[in-house]
């Protein structure tokens, strides 16, 4: 608390008012050839040019027995507004992995791409060949908005260029202003077909409104994240976000958007005024209003978000704290304009369309399983060897799902052929519920890991299925995500199954969402090993294979009591079994 009893800020928005729009030291910091690390103030401002200082966890012990620093390098987090990019992009990127990082390309759930393991020598360079590329990092990570979702493949393709057009534009129009990006990685120069902002040095004198004129000094109190969806597809899981557009269509023409707003997934353990919240849907506007209307949000939250609690600081408490009818009251204030009252629609799946799928224009598109976004070759495939090959030839663009599986857009009907050649090899036969299942990178390389994800699910998925074989359920889908800490980064409170890490082979596991990703689900067991894991999936599975196989599993296990419909997030840590 401060003298006048107002409780302190957050040190991190010091931080961002003292760092001169988010210069910092970082460049004194990449140049000091001493350590590998950067300093703390400098590890929370490079978040906002999109990378993290992380360090080997399955080194740590070793290196601190040799009395080594820890093996630092860094991750670098791509902005790839809904996901797409051309074969040129990808192949640089495929090149940046090998030369400068851990030989693999890692899609996120939120249709970007990270590089790890990227050491502080190489950083500039590597963020450099990025912007080379036309793609860039800027605002993927930091209290800012993120990168952008939008449906990768939609049923109704008819409407996807206009509904990316829009996703882009609001993209663009809240990436920060700052010049601090091309000063840092750039040299101050900005690539003539670049989508950054215009480069402006550093004015000491210049208001914060004339640099940064959406975010002012001090940004946003926390991350910020929005996605669009064009139904019935929920791939993007809209109302796990800050901020949520939903595609209305009429006769194949996108009439506007249903606005969603106050979603969120991370929670702390322990701590019950942490939780998941799902998004409202607030109101309806039309396509030119989008962007007027995600400035509007965006601002509320900047002025009205809490600095003083960064555990509280995210747009859904914001909501949650003061309503949505206030909200509505901010965005009309704010947007000249009222929001019109929302439109029905219709979501029925947050899993992705595999296979090939014809677009209105005649093209293709073929959808591929990539086992937790890691695109890597090793024993079990060759994949990114398949991907490389695919781009070098130009048949495809490329969109990443927002369950880290790859999209191979726009594919000529001649070109079909020779895209099911090249990967072949690499897309064997998976089940259903493996085609939902979804895992957060975990260790070795986040810091706040405190169990395996990535690593691990593809095992569990494996003993999974064979219970689902042992009751004759193979063929029921059942959407299963896993995060190593409850952070959420694979949004698991939507799932019909989480698995939430506690410890080293301990997990908190959840029940009870919807196949489309529009319902939270509740705690079920706490702290259990694999076999208790199994044990419980066995003894629901066998009760499960006798009710209608039209009934979802998120809907059985409420329907049999296991766990209940949850209302309102801060019923999903209840543990009522
Ligand atoms: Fe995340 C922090 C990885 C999507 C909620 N997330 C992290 C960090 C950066 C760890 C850190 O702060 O040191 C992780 C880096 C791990 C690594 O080694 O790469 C990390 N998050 C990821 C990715 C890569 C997971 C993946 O397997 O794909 C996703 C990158 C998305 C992107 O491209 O931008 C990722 N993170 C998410 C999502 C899902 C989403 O946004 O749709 C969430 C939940 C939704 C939400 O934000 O509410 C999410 N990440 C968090 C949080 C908790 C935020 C909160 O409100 O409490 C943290 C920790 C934090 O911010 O303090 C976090
Ligand atoms: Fe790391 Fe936790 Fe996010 Fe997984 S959920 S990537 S363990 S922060």
């Amino acid at each position: 608390m401060s003298n006048n009893n107002q409780p302190d800020l957050e040190k991190v928005e010091y931080l961002k008012i003292e760092s001169n729009y988010l210069r910092g030291s970082i460049v004194e910091g990449l140049n000091d050839p001493i350590t590998g690390a950067i300093s703390e103030d400098d590890t929370q401002l490079t978040k906002f040019h999109g990378t993290y200082m992380q360090d080997d966890r399955d080194l740590r012990k070793e290196r601190q027995k040799q009395k080594l620093e820890p093996l630092y390098s860094f991750m670098i987090r791509a902005r790839v507004p809904g996901g797409r990019c051309t074969p040129a992009q990808w192949l640089a990127l495929d090149d940046l992995a090998d030369r400068h990082a851990n030989e693999s390309i890692r899609l996120t759930t939120r249709q970007a791409f990270q590089l790890h393991g990227v050491i502080k020598r190489d950083l500039k360079a590597t963020i450099a060949a990025i912007n080379d590329s036309l793609l860039d990092t800027l605002a993927a990570c930091g209290d800012v908005n993120r990168n952008i979702m939008c449906s990768a493949n939609p049923e109704i393709s008819a409407v996807h260029a206009q509904v990316f057009d829009d996703s882009v534009a609001i993209s663009e129009h809240l990436l920060p202003q700052t010049g601090a990006y091309h000063e840092i990685w750039l040299d101050g120069k900005k690539l003539p077909d670049s989508t950054l902002p215009d480069y402006k040095p550093f004015d000491p004198d210049a208001s914060p409104e004339e640099v940064e004129p959406i975010y002012g000094k001090t940004y946003l109190p926390r991350k910020f994240k929005i996605a669009v969806v064009i139904p019935p597809s929920n791939d993007v899981d809209v109302q796990a976000h800050d901020l949520g557009f939903i595609a209305i269509v009429e006769n194949d023409e996108l009439i506007g958007y249903n606005v969603t707003c106050g979603g969120g997934m991370g929670t702390t353990h322990g701590d019950l005024d942490t939780f998941p919240l799902l998004a409202h849907v607030v109101g309806f506007c039309t396509p030119d209003q989008v962007v007027a209307v995600a400035e509007a949000v965006v601002k509320t939250q900047r002025d009205h978000g809490c600095r003083t609690n960064r555990k509280h600081a995210r747009f859904k408490y914001t909501v949650d704290d003061h309503g949505v009818d206030w909200l509505r009251e901010q965005l009309t204030q704010r947007q000249g304009f009222e929001l019109q009252e929302a439109k029905p629609f219709e979501l029925t799946s947050h899993g992705d369309r595999f296979g090939w799928q014809q677009n209105h224009d005649g093209t293709w598109n073929r959808t591929l399983f990539i086992s937790n976004g890691r695109v890597i070759n090793n024993e079990h495939t060759q994949i990114r060897s398949a991907l490389k090959a695919i781009a070098e030839a130009e048949l495809a663009d490329y969109i990443i799902s927002p369950n880290q599986n790859l999209v191979l857009a726009g594919v000529s009907d001649a070109n079909k052929q020779k895209v099911d050649d090249i990967i072949a090899q690499n897309q064997p036969a998976i089940s259903p519920t493996r085609e939902l299942a979804m895992a957060c990178v975990a260790l070795p390389t986040c810091t706040l890991a405190m169990a395996e994800a990535e690593r691990y699910l593809p095992d569990l998925i494996g003993e999974i299925e064979k219970l689902q074989a042992k009751h004759n359920i193979a063929e029921r889908p059942i959407s299963i995500r896993m995060t190593g800490c409850p952070n959420g980064c694979a949004r698991p409170f939507v799932a019909e199954m989480a698995f939430v890490g506690k410890a080293l082979g301990r997990y908190n596991m959840y029940l009870g969402g919807l196949p489309n990703g529009t319902r939270l689900n509740q705690l079920y067991k706490e702290h259990i090993t694999e076999s208790e894991i199994l044990a419980h999936i066995d003894s629901l599975l066998s009760e499960y294979a006798q009710v209608d196989a039209a009934i979802p599993f998120g809907d059985f296990v409420i329907q049999q009591g296991h766990v209940q419909s949850v209302a309102h997030g801060r019923q999903v840590h209840e543990l009522i079994a």
